[in-house]
């Protein structure tokens, strides 16, 4: 996940890194010849696309809001009705921003990739038992194909899933699993680690159910008791952990081993070095 925005703080100092003024570079976006500043956007619009009276209405108004967003010169090179009331559109123009490389800040991996044979080993010697993995998609989420790309054996991205892992015990609940039911099913399993889905980020609701979760967990158990949180899904910023209570955040892309050496790092070694 890398983020950016000018003078912007860090929320995360310790996993952010930014370019070091050697590497300070300015780029602008190019569509047909490098440096024409050309881009494309797409969105859709509340306005019908129906007459022909109304696809120009629509296409003025698309214009107008590329317009606004800095793009011009600009033009609609797509446009197609969605239902009787909306329209949606691709438009392709020219901006004048520029990108300040030595600006983006991005989050950096805190923790070795390991592979699964040292995985195992660790979790062993260190516990002498398996680690408890409780899995869920929470709130009206149903959408399973991301946590279950962790959980599952057959895994992901060439990788294979946490339950391939034999040092590693998997209870997948999946989709719609209310706060309250995971809460109490991680405590019966005596959890290590909760891992979260939630893709859906309607209104906001990764954001709400993450923060929901997170406290029911805190008001449930004392901190030396809590499982390690961690929640995943596309349209998460990873700099948010503080924000949403929980220990780390997993986005796009995420592999499985990935998760297993974060588990490791977190719940072992870290623990280990502090001792
Ligand atoms: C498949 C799909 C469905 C399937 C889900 C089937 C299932 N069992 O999962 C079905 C058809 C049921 C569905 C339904 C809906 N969907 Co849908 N769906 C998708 C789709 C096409 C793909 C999602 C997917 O499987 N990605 C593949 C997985 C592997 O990727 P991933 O989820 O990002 O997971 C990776 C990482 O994010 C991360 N990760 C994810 N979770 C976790 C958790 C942890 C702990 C960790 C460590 C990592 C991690 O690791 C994974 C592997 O790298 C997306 C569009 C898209 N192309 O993404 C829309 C999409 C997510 N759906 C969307 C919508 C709107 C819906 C519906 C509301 C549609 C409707 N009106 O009914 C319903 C909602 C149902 C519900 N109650 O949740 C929107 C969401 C928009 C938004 N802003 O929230 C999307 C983006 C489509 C769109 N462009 O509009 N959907």
């Amino acid at each position: 996940m890398t983020t950016a925005s000018a003078g912007q703080s860090l929320s995360g100092p310790e996993r952010a890194s930014q370019h070091s003024d050697q590497d300070r570079k300015i780029v602008r976006p190019y569509g047909d010849t490098t440096g024409d500043g050309r881009v494309q956007l797409s969105f859709t619009l509340p306005v019908p696309y129906g007459t022909s009276e109304q696809r120009a209405r629509a296409e003025g108004a698309a214009l107008q809001l590329a317009a606004k967003m800095g793009m011009d010169p600009a033009m609609v090179v797509h446009a197609k009705g969605m239902g009787p009331d909306f329209t949606f559109f691709i438009v392709y123009g020219r901006v004048a921003h520029l990108v300040d490389l030595s600006e983006v800040i991005v989050a950096e991996r805190e923790f070795p990739l390991l592979p699964a044979a040292e995985i195992n080993l660790r979790i062993r010697s260190a516990l002498g038992r398996k680690l408890v993995v409780v899995g869920a998609c929470i709130g009206t989420d149903a959408h399973t194909v991301g946590i279950d790309a962790i959980l599952n054996v057959k895994g992901h991205a060439g990788e294979k899933g946490l339950e391939y892992y034999r040092e590693m015990r998997i209870v997948n609940l999946g989709a719609q699993v209310a706060v309250p039911d995971l809460v109490a099913r991680a405590r019966a399993e005596q959890a290590d680690a909760v891992l979260v889905s939630q893709v859906v980020t309607q209104r906001d609701a990764h954001l709400h159910n993450t923060k929901e979760m997170s406290a029911a967990f805190r008001e449930a158990l004392p901190a030396e008791k809590r499982p390690l949180l961690v929640v995943g899904g596309p349209r998460f910023d990873e700099m948010m952990t503080a924000e949403l209570g929980v220990d780390r955040i997993f986005g796009r892309g995420t592999t499985p081993r990935e998760v297993a050496s974060y588990l490791v790092n977190a719940l072992i070694t870290t623990k280990q070095k502090a001792a």
